[in-house]
């Protein structure tokens, strides 16, 4: 019997720590420009995720090379880095079951060639040096990036009154 109880709340408290996945998502100077920012909020808010942290910035160079220092020896790397300073930004963190993963699908692909219609990159905009949004690759380097942009205070704790509505747990 308490056994039983155990697993359950094993079980129980698994899908509660699942669905507090976090991910970083930016919206880039050219998406800022054109306008669109409430259109990506919205993409991400319909499917159900969760906002945690969201400003308004003009970053420095020195942020977005830490924030890019993975891709500093490639080619595009200083055109990178002048486009994402070029204007505001919009940094954001957002919660959910998978979202790292299903925050990449809403994206599209790096490429806006190639992605999907139906994502924000398939429908939005058209090279890959203009794709409007950023969006982390995998957990570890979301929590690197949120930490990098966001200080624990600016990460809100709050209840979604819509959370029974969109998780079955
Ligand atoms: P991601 O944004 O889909 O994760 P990454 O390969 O991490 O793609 O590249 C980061 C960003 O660098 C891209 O979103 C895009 O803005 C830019 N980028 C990537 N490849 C190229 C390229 O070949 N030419 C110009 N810019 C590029
Ligand atoms: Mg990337």
């Amino acid at each position: 019997m308490v056994c039983t109880l155990l697993s359950i709340f094993s079980l129980f408290s698994r899908a509660m720590a699942a669905n507090k996945e976090r991910t970083f998502i930016m919206v880039k100077p050219d998406g800022v420009q054109r306008g669109l920012v409430g259109k990506i909020i919205k993409k991400f808010e319909q499917k159900g995720f969760k906002l945690v942290a969201l400003k308004f910035v003009w970053a420095s160079e020195e942020l977005l090379k830490q924030h890019y220092s993975d891709l500093a020896g490639r080619p595009f790397f200083p055109g990178l880095v002048k486009y994402m300073s070029s204007g505001p930004v919009v940094p954001m963190v957002w919660e959910g079951l998978n979202v790292v993963k299903t925050g990449r699908v809403l994206l599209g692909a790096t490429n806006p060639a190639d992605s999907a219609p139906g994502t924000i990159r398939g429908d939005l905009c058209i090279q890959v040096g203009r794709n409007i949004i950023h969006g982390s690759d995998a957990v570890e380097s979301a929590n690197k990036e949120i930490a990098l942009w966001f200080n624990e205070k600016e990460l809100v704790t709050w209840q979604p009154a819509t959370q029974a509505w969109v998780y079955e747990d």
